[in-house]
């Protein structure tokens, strides 16, 4: 049979098989062998037992995080508020950035528009992104609708600041699961941060949802500066037409970045991010062999 693991607990994996049926089944001494590790995530073959069935094979996973570790992640709903806290756009810059870089498709939802809010202005940075981005109030009830139609059928992981409502998205979407709210520090919480595994949470509608909150960024640490740009989908139609290869599109002459930014086809804040990472990735590239 094949099915997701849903979670491991020393070498017990509970597996969600494709006929719905749940399974516990144990990896057996091939996979410590191979040094093949099971994560939540992981498309499997198994072989259903009594009290125990076994797993035979994991499927290629298609990306790998770290943190949660799970594999296969498809949706990154990355949450920003639209009044209190102020939205960290830089924080959101990265998280897309990290969703392209693990080929996951991001949802940019802008929570807590019942309030005062500055949705309209968040949102213009985004437009020519191509990213679906959502307005929703989590306390009114509103946008949910949508948001679930773009979570079905996938594994998502919420994403984003502290106090952004988060866990309020989540306790509206699905009810029953009263997740704590407001609280930031709760010990437990961090406890579990560092002790426990991520688990996965499967909906009736086919969506499965990563428990914790969260989402790794590891990778973006680690790439050359003039590969940054490939993961900005609204700069994407203008890196052929730049004279150096190469192009940071930040000082060079004849850069096709510069001219659409200058004929307002990018957003300049956006931008201004952009070149901040670039100053970033420099300085620990000069770093690197300290
Ligand atoms: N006005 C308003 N407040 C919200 C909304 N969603 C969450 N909050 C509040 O924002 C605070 C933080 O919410 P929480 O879900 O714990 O955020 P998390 O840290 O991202 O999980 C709590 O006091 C919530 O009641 C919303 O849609 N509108
Ligand atoms: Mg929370
Ligand atoms: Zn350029």
């Amino acid at each position: 049979m094949t099915g997701l693991v849903l979670k491991g607990v020393g070498s017990f994996y509970t597996v969600l098989a494709d006929d719905g049926t749940r399974h516990v089944c144990k990896a057996r001494g091939k996979f410590r062998q191979e040094r093949l590790s099971p994560i939540p995530g992981d498309r499997v073959e198994f072989m259903p037992g009594d009290p125990e069935g076994y797993l035979l094979s994991i499927l290629k996973r298609r990306n790998q995080l770290i943190r949660p570790n799970i594999a296969n992640l498809d949706r990154v709903i990355i949450v920003l508020s639209a009044s209190v806290p102020q939205p960290d756009l830089l924080l959101c810059d990265k998280l897309l950035i990290a969703c392209e870089i693990n080929d996951i498709t991001p949802i940019i939802v802008i929570n807590k528009c019942d309030e005062q809010s500055d949705a309209a202005a968040i949102a213009e940075q985004y437009k020519d992104t191509g990213y679906k981005l959502l307005y929703t109030s989590a306390h009114e009830k509103t946008g949910l609708d949508e948001l679930f139609v773009a979570m079905k059928g996938h594994i998502c992981c919420f994403a984003g600041q502290s106090a952004v409502g988060k866990s309020s998205l989540l306790n509206a979407l699905i009810p029953g699961l009263m997740l704590e709210t407001g609280g930031l520090s709760r010990k437990t919480d961090r406890g579990r941060h560092t002790t426990r595994h991520a688990e996965l949470i499967p909906l009736e509608d086919g969506t499965v949802l990563v428990d914790t909150p969260g989402f790794s960024l590891v990778n973006v640490a680690e790439m050359e500066p003039e590969e940054l740009c490939n993961f900005y989908p609204d700069m994407r139609p203008y890196l052929t037409g730049c004279k150096f290869p190469g192009c940071l599109h930040i000082t060079e002459p004849e850069c096709s970045v510069r001219d659409a930014l200058s004929l307002k086809k990018l957003d300049k804040q956006r931008y201004q991010r952009y070149v901040q990472f670039i100053d970033e990735l420099e300085e620990r590239k000069k770093h690197r062999y300290d």
